[in-house]
């Protein structure tokens, strides 16, 4: 992987810039579509790639390895092969999916985590090497590293203790990842993550600590948990400052509009949220005017496009009652053109952030841009 700074902000600390990976090159700042099970829900590949524009999708280690399971993922020649998607991938390391499983019995110890599948109940173990290996196998071009995501609130002993444990896992991710090989005949890299829950001595502390591992691109967790915004970015801030600068840096699991333009001022990369496609099926969109919940009466007969600014298929394409009308019947029809559309607004998002950034006015339009988005209509 090859990470290339282009444009430097002077009003914020916002950046542009490329990833290359073995399966084509990312423009940041960027968003990645979460594709979970080795799908993003209701989006086809093609459309993704020719009406979205996504240049990178996320799938998760701990849903690919309970199902299908690596056999299968393997003799379809990694995840690439298996569900189409031909562009970069990145896999999350079961890290935050364990966090999620909490209050089903999994247990947290030094050598992994202890959990039941949630699909039929048997008893699994996670380990630093095991995601690591488990994620070679996927086929993944940017793995990551195991951490503890902690909860909110969290005891400053806990958070403390935790922040340490993810270190030493992060060594043991390193080590393995280093003395092993892709399966697929490309390169794949991995991304540490930090820790520290709200408190900024362990923050600073955890982002020197990722900092020294060195490697090529580098991913801030346990944020988004429900601590106030304005603490989230403040958190990120300090972070960024310390991550080094010509490395492409992640926000994991961020967020809405807001957060994410705000992630960009302080020198965020890369984000990814379900966001967009689980609010989608729900009826929220997120349109170029403001948030719409398609479900309300005020819509019935609003016969104009969803977002004629985005210019994407589906977004100009579909009236607003007709998309109403579908996703009150809980016609299928209707997931797909509102996460079609949720997920062109988030690409078209980062897109504008990107162009705004090179043309020198980043700052006055992020903070139009986030009123103007983020108002209900
Ligand atoms: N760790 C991992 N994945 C994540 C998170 C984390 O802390 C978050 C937190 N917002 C989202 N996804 N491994």
């Amino acid at each position: 992987m090859k990470f290339t700074l282009e444009t430097q902000d002077t009003q914020t600390k916002a950046r542009t810039g490329v990833i290359e990976t073995a399966h084509g090159s990312i423009q940041t700042p960027i968003f990645m579509p979460v594709g979970t099970a080795g799908t993003v829900k209701a989006v086809h590949q093609r459309e993704l790639r020719d009406d979205i524009k996504a240049q990178i999708i996320l799938g998760n280690t701990y849903h690919l390895f309970l199902r299908p399971g690596l056999d299968i993922i393997k003799q379809a020649g990694g995840l690439h092969r298996f569900n189409g998607w031909e562009g970069p991938i990145l896999t999350d390391s079961g890290g935050y999916q364990v966090y999620s499983l909490a209050g089903t019995g999994r247990k947290i110890k030094e050598h992994g985590v202890e959990f039941r599948s949630h699909i039929d109940g048997s008893l699994h173990t996670f380990t630093p090497e095991g995601v690591v290996d488990i994620q070679r196998q996927i086929g993944a071009d940017i793995i990551m590293a195991f951490d503890e995501c902690t909860p909110y609130p969290c005891e400053y002993e806990y958070a403390r203790a935790s922040m340490e444990m993810t270190h030493r896992w992060l060594k043991r991710c390193c080590e393995r990842f280093d003395e092993t090989e892709g399966y697929y005949g490309y390169p794949q890299t991995l991304f540490p993550i930090v820790q520290g829950s709200v408190y900024k001595d362990l923050r600073v502390k955890s982002a020197e600590t990722i900092a020294a591992a060195g490697r090529e691109g580098n991913a801030i967790g346990g944020l988004s948990v429900g601590e106030p915004a304005e603490i989230m970015y403040e958190l990120a801030e300090v972070v960024c400052d310390i991550l080094p600068r010509d490395k492409p840096r992640y926000l994991m699991g961020v967020g809405t509009p807001a957060d994410i333009l705000e992630g960009i001022a302080v020198g965020v990369d890369m984000f990814d949220c379900v966001m967009p496609t689980r609010n989608a099926r729900n009826g929220m969109l997120f349109t170029t005017e403001g948030i719409i919940n398609i479900r309300n009466l005020k819509w019935q007969d609003d016969f104009s496009p969803i977002d004629k600014n985005l210019g994407g298929y589906a977004s100009s394409f579909y009236t607003k009652a007709y998309l109403r009308h579908l996703i009150r019947s809980n016609e299928m029809l209707g997931a797909q053109i509102a996460s079609i559309h949720n997920l062109t607004f988030y690409l078209w998002l980062v897109g504008e952030a990107r162009r705004k950034i090179e043309q020198g006015d980043f700052g006055t339009w992020k903070n139009v841009t986030i009123k103007k988005v983020m108002q209900r209509l």
